[in-house]
């Protein structure tokens, strides 16, 4: 078929932009109907022909004898990304009153052939022609390498509620630039306006499947907006369902030329209409940097193409520095892909990178940093994946400064490395859709952490996240599935998924959508033993853990504000006070300044004997590498209960076991720089 010819090498250097964009913005019938068990969890009515489940038996339900409950999580996943990105990326709808046919259609520029579905051709898969037809065919879609196809629609998450998963994310999601940049568009750009219809529509879905079981309350599928309502949800069967929001440029915060595009009251604004939407979880950059924080770097051809697209809304390229730690963002790729590269303007070039220095020089914003605090203030749980190396650090020292749990790595988007601080917070940690068998491996690396921390495990499946998903096995594969099979937890029997005349089966379709996520794990299972599905089961209990726990969350009383401070030496200045009272003053543009030595400390009089368990240093760049905390009830006997020989500046968060203490002392023990030690701000908290 002809291709079609308009300004060939713009309209290919759209299309390749749009594509590495994509590719990377979301990550990464007639037949009759299915036999019913005639229970709770079957519809009264489902309007008009429809999809199969295919499942039978009852969803269990309750709580352990212990009183928690247990189920998957899918910890992201984009049920409405269909509506955003102007509304043409991804093409079918995840329902429709009028039933399967009316939703699962293909978008009007994608008949006859495919050769016009310019996002599905330049991601790879389609080969420039796909049959458009969804129901009752479904020849080419949905695929696990189909890109632009609806992969949640209802029923298909349906039946992935059926095979035991219990709570879902779904992370309304927009990319204005790539919707600015895509031809086809039934709507505007504007994230927050995408934002707003994402959130009403999954509460239409809801509506509509409340209406198949009589009426308002009555279906499945519960929005819910705190985790004793989603623990209430997940103890009676049903599938929890967290509103989330991952957008490149949230409330407006975007930057050009490195200017902040939006205030603190635009972040107040915004965190409050989200949190009225219904939304507990977000991030706050996402692929581009923003005015709130740098991001982690995509890879090689797809990423040189978001650098693209970031100076095409932002006006600035990534810039790399090396990292001051053992943690890295990912490399960026060198060459321009030529179609690419000829949207930018004339004389303007992608940077080359130097291979050595892997991080994003942009981190947290003072910005970002007061939508992560009003984050907080509102017991919302930050997703930390995206954020650059440097961002994700300092905000993770600030979670910890406050003892603050909500913090989530939803599909691997987190250095790895620091899984370890984020279960110590109390955080919650979920894989990315990988293979069967990549999923298995990769848990396993963090296995010993969720003992140690009592975690549950997670999958983010990404659906309509324009990722990619686990390739068929084959039938001879040693963990092909074999149908039918019977759920994780024993109580349902899958056999193969049937929509319209298609059937579709994981090991000759690879995870093509939502409904085929209980098969996956099934062969999960295969690849790597029940315990890995034990792993997953407790995924339910540790996320309402987590969640819990952010709601919870109060901000410690402060027990050495305005309290009396002593040091070993404070340097002298005719003009400015560097005395120790300046690091209890609560102002952080003042400071304690030590003498040039390495043995100096800090001590404070709490006034009486407290309960203290942490303790918080704000250096200023004259930071100490190694030092003591101490406490003391009576000023003279010095016990130490923190230390470190590799403190890293910027903010510190000592933590122990809670001990009482009238007296407490920062003894530095190294210097991190040939001056002294210098602390804006020590802080005491406990009970
Ligand atoms: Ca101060
Ligand atoms: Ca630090």
């Amino acid at each position: 078929m002809t291709r079609h010819a308009l300004r060939p090498r713009v309209t290919t250097a759209v299309v390749t932009l749009v594509l590495a964009l994509a590719a990377a913005l979301l990550g990464a019938g007639t037949g009759s109907p299915a036999r019913a068990d005639g229970g709770w969890w079957d519809p009264a009515d489902r309007p008009g022909p429809d999809s199969q489940i295919n499942v039978a038996g009852e969803p269990f339900r309750g709580t352990g004898p212990d009183g928690t409950v247990r189920g998957f999580v899918d910890a992201h996943n984009h049920l409405m990304s269909n509506e955003g990105f102007g509304g043409r990326i991804i093409c079918g709808r995840t329902f429709s009153e009028k039933g399967a046919p009316e939703a699962l259609k293909d978008c009007p520029e994608h008949y006859p052939d495919g050769s016009l579905a310019l996002f599905e051709n330049v991601t790879g898969g389609a080969d420039g022609h796909h049959d458009p037809v969804g129901w009752p065919t479904f020849r080419d879609w949905p695929a696990h390498d189909s890109l632009s196809h609806q992969q949640n629609y209802y029923a298909w998450v349906e039946r992935a509620w059926r095979g035991g998963q219990r709570i879902l994310v779904n992370d309304l999601v927009t990319n204005g630039q790539l919707c600015a940049l895509y031809p086809y568009k039934d709507r505007g750009c504007d994230e927050m306006e995408s934002v707003r219809l994402q959130a009403r529509e999954t509460y239409r879905l809801q509506d509509h499947i409340d209406r198949m079981y009589g009426g308002a309350g009555k279906g499945w599928f519960r929005i819910v907006t705190d985790a004793g309502q989603a623990r209430e949800v997940v103890a009676r069967g049903k599938l929890a369902v967290v509103l989330g929001v991952e957008t490149s440029e949230p409330f407006g915060c975007k930057q050009v030329l490195d200017v902040a595009q939006c205030d603190r009251d635009d972040i107040d604004r915004g965190l409050d209409e989200l949190y009225d939407l219904g939304v507990r979880s977000m991030f706050l950059c996402h692929k581009f940097d923003n005015a709130l924080c740098g991001v982690r770097f995509d890879e090689g051809t797809t990423g040189t193409a978001v650098n693209i697209g970031q100076f095409l809304s932002t006006g600035t390229f990534w810039t790399t520095q090396k990292c001051t730690g053992p943690q890295h963002d990912n490399p960026v790729g060198a060459a321009a892909p030529a179609e690419a590269a000829a949207l930018l303007p004339e004389g303007v070039q992608v940077p080359s990178y130097d291979a050595d220095a892997r991080c994003n020089v942009r981190g947290l914003t003072g910005l970002g940093e007061y939508a992560l605090r009003g984050m907080m203030k509102r017991n919302m749980m930050l997703e930390i994946d995206h954020m650059s190396v440097k961002a994700a650090g300092r905000a993770l020292d600030i979670l910890e400064s406050e003892a603050y749990p909500g913090v989530i790595s939803s599909h691997s988007w987190m250095d790895e490395q620091w899984t370890g601080r984020l279960y110590r917070l109390g955080g919650f940690v979920a894989q990315y859709a990988h293979s069967a068998e990549d999923f298995v491996e990769a848990g396993r690396r963090d296995a010993a952490l969720r003992d140690a921390h009592g975690a549950g495990y997670a999958y983010g499946t990404d659906m309509n996240g324009v990722g990619g998903w686990p390739a068929p096995v084959g039938e001879d594969a040693p963990n092909a599935v074999r149908y039918p099979f019977r759920s994780a937890d024993g109580g349902a029997v899958l056999d193969r998924q049937v929509t319209g005349e298609r059937t579709w089966d994981l090991n000759t379709d690879g995870l093509a959508h939502n409904g085929l996520v209980p098969d996956w794990i099934e062969q999960m299972r295969l690849s790597g033993g029940q315990d890995v599905v034990d792993d997953l089961s407790r995924g339910a209990e540790s996320y309402l853990g987590t969640w819990r726990a952010t709601e919870r969350h109060r901000p410690a009383a402060d027990l050495a504000a305005g309290v009396p401070a002593t040091a070993s030496s404070s340097e002298s200045n005719p003009f400015t006070d560097y005395g120790p009272a300046r690091a209890v003053d609560r102002d952080r543009n003042t400071r304690w300044a030590s003498d040039w030595s390495d043995d100096q400390w800090l001590r404070l009089d709490l006034g009486a004997v407290r309960t203290v368990d942490r303790v918080t240093l704000d250096w200023e760049r004259a930071y100490a590498r190694g030092y003591r905390v101490e406490v003391s009830a009576d000023g003279a006997d010095w016990r130490t209960v923190w230390s470190t020989t590799a403190g890293d500046g910027g903010l510190d968060t000592a933590s122990f076991a809670a001990v009482p203490a009238r007296y407490v002392r920062v003894h530095g023990t190294e210097r991190g720089t040939k001056y002294g030690y210098s602390l804006h701000e020590v802080g005491v908290f406990g009970r």
